[in-house]
């Protein structure tokens, strides 16, 4: 890899001499890699070399162009706030495919730190602050420009079907690990799609979002666990605020990692949701409409089970989606993620009360 990651420098034409590098272990689709060059007068200065995996992103190229298009909206409407910066090869272009064609991009690092599991309540809602803030930011951007860098990502409704096609044809013979997970989700298959079935058919407002607003996420400041910028831009497309609400609150409220294996310790923590309510409907509280906030609890009900479809579906096809570390890690975090809905739906009328108190006092 040091050979292949100071070859990508040179061709960003980044400056000094490749001094160090590290991998990142975040993440369960690109490969991520932090650079360290050494300056003349021994300055070290970091950068972040992502390799995008390309079964994933079909077209990086128009993954690139989206986000030169948001972070410039960003710098240009908000110039005192951070922004991703992206390096650029002596072609200009601001990715680079290398000899093996894979895809590549540089940015400058972020001195930061990141949260996966969070208790502080304060840090747990700044992670709401950032994202609604995100939303914000992107209000008047005008989401017909970007890319749909993953066609119906977040189409609930379409991750089911692709999963019960798959279910019906259990290629792999995996359905009888699953029977039980497989029998949920179905049962609530109808219930789960109604949002993705309104932004269908154009009864539900369309915003530019994340579409993957896990905390990890936000880079923080390490010292003042201030938010400092929103990473990993690569699905920002057109879709519902609910779904990114729902993503974050799926991830940060767990009392457990994402990927469990015991589902005993899995619940959603409604302390945590009422600290993320507090700093999201505080950002967007003037934009956020009556329809939106009546269903960020379904959105997050909504989410948690695509996500888990997704898993299984990865599954049942042979793990050639998500990054997995041992057999069966799919579907213990469909497992997981099942035991998360589960709770939510379980707590449901709590969460909307909380919701419906938290924007009261805002
Ligand atoms: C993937 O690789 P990462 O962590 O950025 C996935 C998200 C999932 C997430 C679950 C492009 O995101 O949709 O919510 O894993 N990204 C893509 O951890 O599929
Ligand atoms: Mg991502």
């Amino acid at each position: 890899m040091y050979e292949r990651l100071k070859s990508v420098g040179e061709a960003f034409r980044l400056p000094g001499k490749f001094y160090a590098y590290d991998t990142v272990k975040n993440g369960n689709i690109n490969s991520t890699y932090k650079v360290t060059y050494r300056s003349d007068d021994g300055k070290l200065k970091s950068y972040v070399v992502q390799k995008i995996n390309t079964n994933v992103f079909r077209n990086p190229e128009d993954i690139m162009e989206n986000i030169d298009r948001v972070t410039t909206h960003m710098r240009e409407h908000y110039p005192n706030e951070v922004t991703l910066h992206f390096h650029h090869t002596a072609e200009g272009k601001n990715y680079l495919y290398d000899n093996d064609g894979s895809f590549w991009r540089v940015m400058n690092y972020v001195d930061s730190i990141t949260f996966d599991v969070c208790d502080d309540p304060a840090v747990i809602s700044a992670t709401g602050e950032a994202f609604g803030r995100f939303q914000n930011q992107l209000s008047d951007f005008d989401g017909s420009v970007l890319h749909e860098t993953i066609p119906n990502f977040h189409n609930t409704h379409k991750r089911l079907d692709t999963l019960f096609d798959d279910v019906a044809e259990n290629k792999l013979g995996r359905n009888g690990d699953a029977a039980e997970e497989i029998e949920f989700i179905s049962s609530v298959r109808y219930q789960a799609g109604i949002l993705s079935d309104r932004y269908a058919n154009g009864t539900f407002p369309v915003r530019v979002t994340h579409n993957d607003t896990k905390s990890n996420n936000v880079l923080f400041d390490r010292i003042t666990k201030r938010p400092i910028v929103v990473i990993d831009l690569d699905t920002v497309m057109p879709g519902m605020s609910v779904y990114d609400f729902g993503d974050a609150v799926r991830f940060i409220c767990n009392t457990a990692a994402e990927d469990e294996p015991d589902v005993r310790r899995v619940y959603f923590d409604t302390s945590k949701f009422r600290a993320f309510c507090h700093g999201y409907l505080g950002a967007v509280r003037n934009s956020i409409t009556k329809d939106e906030s009546d269903n960020l609890v379904l959105g997050a009900f909504s989410i948690t089970i695509e996500l888990a479809s997704r898993f299984l579906d990865d599954y049942l096809t042979g793990d050639t989606y998500f990054k997995v570390n041992y057999p069966g890690h799919n579907l213990v975090r469909t497992r997981c993620q099942l035991a998360l809905a589960r709770d939510i739906m379980r707590k449901k009328e709590e969460l909307k009360w909380i919701v419906e108190e938290t924007l009261a006092n805002e």
